[in-house]
């Protein structure tokens, strides 16, 4: 029997477009796109007819000629993921295909959603020309009907499709039929590391197209950095005027005209407004004129190497997945000027065109991306990759036309990339050929072939920086051609999680090597979906048998785009001037690190701050230092010195006055220069007897059990305070499930580090201490900790000197080494002098300011989508939390919770945490790092926690001052 049988049609033709390896039929070419010009257009968004079915076939076509009654179908909003409006489920794999790899074959189970819209023209719809239909963006395959005739079928999710559609207009009750199936030939494709979510996620308009209407259009707009001239040339495929008002510009297509300019650049995107005009169409144009080279081995535009200091960026919100309103793209664009950050990677497809429009605007270097990824063929030894089979080929030049015809005329394109591990293959190289046929303006990127035969930069994802280094250095092995290359990390610093750690240090090494033209960060946003029950879901929520997990969260945003602690790390290290200098002499070096702007777009300011409490501030003037110049300013005189107090000056870059993206005052960079340690309090001498009173040991104001447990201090209970060695494993810590080493958090839970047993050896109560000995160890193991507190008191304050000695040889370093404490009853407001205001860890502190700050015990916590190790304020001097005093002149990392550690380690999701009624304090005097281990190299060994000899002094009371001053920042 022929099980194939079902699938063929009248003719015996395998009816099956879905799994056929061409890229579609029908459509019309691929052209530039943009928004609006003066011809009229409909939008077909909104809310259609929508009847899902389990298999691509099972039920009739009839409803794509509209005599049908579709009115018994469900509706569903367009653009949208069907899977996220109540109808089936998200899947999320990161490199598996979730079906049996035998391309370009897909299962019979085949979601297949038909979406059917009615629709009339508006009355003022001109009744000449023709008209085509454009869908931005559908995933995986779509087939399509207008009025009962077909008009083709095409895959490629993030790419537009068009169909001429004008002979079969009606006035009114025009059916539009499409049928989407989530699986096809392209689903092999498209590989990347996200949520499968079906649906017609982008717009579908309706474009008049009047006769003598403007074609396609090339934007040649070059920048002369010599002469300071832009060249300008407009090649389209009707004859027609280029128009530049400010430029004074009139000349034909096709016509070149060099004037003098001002230059497109990230930092200055200066864009010229022009119109195409056709005999039937106005096109506006919003040129950039600049010139990307690849000179001396280095990146250039207009005749300066750039640092990227990127982010790669899918497409996603929380509840419409990947159909973004124009609101959200805005919002991300936003936040990634504020963030100092000024370059993407449209991981891994390129974006919804509407989002390039305000690179060009906001100033963004893009690395457009291609819609390909046929990363699960490496798990079966890249057997059958389709870029390496030729049947494949005219799907992937499909491809790469489309993008490339697509978005050539936005000047912040510089780059155009083949795709993402794709392994390598003569597909590629037949993209990146007609490529460069095409576009000569642009550089290209692709990561997946460390020949780099196709490409024009040396691109790697995690190398670690000692490999970074060497690359900087030159001294890497390679391919000869390689080795000419410049270098980017198109992905670094995996920032699922609490992280990534280790970013100074890359950035560091980019500053310092020419070759290293930066890097961008995986990845901009957390794939969180909201959820009823989890707050966000993320892999396996939805009953996947092959999933990821949190694998989808490891972005810098919350799903929210609440900005994570690693947003604000990376907005500081990247900043693009470097403050330095020396506050007891009152100098500081400033460093422009722009790699085209001037220091005149920013005012710079000082603040002279004691114990943490600003008490002068002024301006400080700057003169205008070019990039890549230094310049040294003097501060005013220290406006209080002396005493014990320590004062430091907090000098800040800001912007001098309001630009597109951010108002005048927004903070770009600063640095906290010290001016006088100040002293910390000597613990005092002699002190307080311990005594032993029914069963209890008194000293001074505390109260502790017969073992030497503190059990309270005046009238605050406290419980449990304890060595802590424990932390709850972050993403990081966890590694890579795919990579043979182990990784922390499974060597910390194999030696036993969370379940730590405590045994009290030895109470003493000399004259002015209560010392309790204690070894602390696992199960199981003969490594131990010999810990000792010495408890004195001088009557109102009571002081712990907390000594620990490692014993046997400790192989695996510790998470944390510290205390632990509980505070009944001490949710609320927190207030301490330190680092802040967000959390900080080792190699994660850069963002970290000195100073006051006041929060409260809930707003302390950094809501991970999956909980994990947060919230930690390094630096602490003193705290106030609950009617308890905490001071310290070793500088503490300090973290309060209303749950366990333990609980914090168990949940799987925010909403697993229920807050007790006991606030969880930990004061660390050690911590462990915490590198970008969940996909990348692990914690540097300078932050790396080993079992050494460690001292903590602490001092407690309960006379809470609150006339400290207000927070300082
Ligand atoms: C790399 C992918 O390119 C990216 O899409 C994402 O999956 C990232 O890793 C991790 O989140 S591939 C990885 C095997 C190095």
């Amino acid at each position: 029997m022929d099980l194939r049988m079902d699938l063929r049609d009248h003719d015996g033709n395998l009816d099956a477009h879905h799994e056929d390896v061409s890229p579609g039929t029908g459509s019309l070419p691929p052209r530039a796109w943009y928004a609006t010009s003066d011809a009229p257009a409909l939008s077909l968004n909104g809310t259609w007819r929508f009847r899902l079915s389990p298999t691509a076939d099972a039920e009739d076509d009839a409803f794509t000629a509209g005599h049908h009654d579709s009115e018994a179908w469900d509706e569903i909003t367009v653009p949208g993921h069907w899977v996220l409006q109540g109808h089936g489920a998200p899947q999320y794999t990161n490199q598996l295909y979730p079906f049996p790899v035998d391309p370009p074959r897909v299962p019979t189970e085949n979601p297949t959603g038909d979406h059917l819209r009615v629709f009339g023209l508006p009355a003022d719809w001109p009744g000449t020309g023709t008209a085509v239909l454009r869908f931005d963006g559908v995933e995986s395959c779509a087939r399509v009907w207008l009025n009962g005739t077909e008009l083709g079928d095409f895959k490629g999710s993030r790419l537009a499709h068009e169909f001429d559609v004008g002979a079969l207009l009606r006035p009114e009750g025009n059916v539009l039929a499409v049928r989407v199936h989530q699986w096809s030939a392209g689903s092999y494709l498209e590989d990347q590391d996200q949520w499968w979510l079906p649906g017609i996620f982008r717009d579908v308009t309706l474009l008049h197209r009047p006769e003598g209407c403007a074609g396609d259009h090339f934007v040649h707009a070059s920048y002369d950095h010599r002469a300071g001239t832009g060249t300008l040339r407009v090649d389209a495929n009707v004859q027609g005027r280029v128009t530049v008002a400010e430029l004074g510009i009139d000349v034909a297509t096709g016509e070149e005209v060099t004037v003098p300019v001002e230059p497109w650049t990230a930092e200055t995107p200066k864009l010229y407004d022009g119109v195409l005009a056709t005999a039937g169409e106005r096109v506006p144009l919003r040129i950039g004129f600049r010139t990307v080279a690849l000179e001396g081995g280095l990146i250039k535009v207009n005749g300066r190497p750039v640092l990227f200091r990127g982010v790669n960026r899918h497409e996603f919100h929380p509840e419409t997945g990947r159909a973004l309103d124009l609101d959200t793209m805005r919002a991300d664009v936003l936040l990634m000027k504020r963030h100092n950050i000024n370059a993407v990677r449209t991981s891994h497809y390129p974006p919804h065109p509407a989002f390039l429009d305000l690179c060009d605007e906001y100033g963004l270097w893009v690395v457009d991306e291609c819609d390909l990824e046929t990363h699960g063929f490496q798990a079966v030894g890249w057997r059958g990759n389709p870029v390496d089979d030729d049947r494949w080929t005219p799907a992937l030049l499909d491809r790469a036309a489309r993008m490339v015809e697509r978005d050539k005329n936005h000047p912040s394109v510089i780059m155009w990339s083949l795709g993402n591990e794709c392994g390598t293959g003569r597909g590629l190289t037949a993209m990146a050929e007609w490529i460069r046929a095409r576009d000569r303006s642009r550089l290209l990127h692709y990561e997946g072939d460390s020949s780099c035969a196709d490409t024009d930069v040396y691109s790697r994802m995690y190398a670690d920086h000692a490999e970074v280094e060497r690359i900087g250095r030159g001294e890497d092995e390679g391919p000869g051609r390689r080795r000419e290359l410049p270098f980017l990390l198109c992905e670094y610093g995996h920032a699922m999680g609490n992280g990534p750690g280790g970013l100074s240090e890359y950035q560091r090494l980019f500053e310092t090597y020419d070759r290293l033209q930066g890097g961008f960060i995986w990845e901009w946003i957390d794939h969180g979906i909201a959820h009823p029950t989890y707050g966000y879901a993320y892999g396996g929520d939805f009953g996947e048998e092959l999933h990821d997990g949190n694998f989808v969260c490891d972005g810098l945003l919350f799903p929210d785009r609440t900005p994570s602690p690693g947003l604000v790390e990376y907005k500081k290290v990247i900043e693009p001037v470097r403050i330095d200098g020396d506050g007891r002499d009152g100098t500081v070096l400033l460093t422009n690190l722009h790699d085209f702007a001037d220091l005149t777009h920013l005012a710079f300011t000082w603040s002279y701050e004691v114990d943490g409490v600003s008490v002068a501030d002024g301006a400080l003037p700057v003169p205008a230092t070019g990039p890549g110049e230094r310049a040294e300013v003097k501060l005013p005189p220290a406006p209080a010195r002396g005493g014990d107090a320590e004062t430091r000056w907090t000098v800040r870059a800001v912007l001098a006055d309001d630009t597109a993206w951010a108002a005048r005052g927004h903070v770009v960079a600063w640095a906290q220069l010290v001016d006088e340690a100040g002293r910390t309090e000597p613990v005092p001498p002699g002190g307080l007897a311990p005594v032993r009173e029914s069963g209890r040991i008194l000293l001074g104001p505390a109260v502790f059990d017969a073992r030497g447990t503190l059990l309270s201090l005046g009238n605050l209970e406290i419980s449990d305070l304890r060595l802590d060695v424990w932390r709850a494993p972050t993403d990081n810590d966890n590694g890579m499930p795919w990579r043979p080493e182990t990784p922390p958090a499974a060597q910390w839970r194999a030696l036993g580090l969370h379940r730590m047993q405590h045994r009290v050896d030895d109470v003493e109560l000399t004259e002015n201490a209560l010392t309790v000995r204690t070894r602390v160890a696992p199960a199981a193991s003969d490594l131990g900790l010999r810990v000792a507190y010495r408890w004195r008191s001088d009557g109102s304050r009571l002081l712990l000197t907390l000594r620990v000695e490692p014993e046997g040889k400790w192989q695996v370093p510790l998470p944390r080494v510290g205390i632990r404490f509980g505070l009944p009853g001490a949710s609320g407001p927190v207030r301490w002098f330190g680092g802040g205001p967000g959390e900080a860890y080792p190699d994660t502190g850069a963002a970290s300011l000195v100073g006051v700050w006041e929060s409260d015990v809930d707003a302390l916590q950094t809501p991970y989508v999956r909980p994990q190790e947060n919230g930690a304020r390094p630096g602490l001097r003193w705290a106030e939390i609950g009617g308890l005093r905490i001071d310290s002149g070793d500088g503490p990392a300090f973290t309060a919770r209303r749950w366990t550690t333990e609980q914090l380690d168990a949940a799987r999701h925010r909403t697993d945490l229920t807050p007790g009624d006991t606030v969880w304090v930990n004061l660390d005097i050690g911590r462990h790092g915490i590198g970008s281990g969940s996909c990348g190299p692990g914690v540097l060994p300078h932050h790396q926690l080993h079992a050494r000899p460690a001292t903590l002094h602490v001092a407690f009371s309960t006379a809470v001052t609150r006339g400290n001053g207000a927070a300082s920042h």
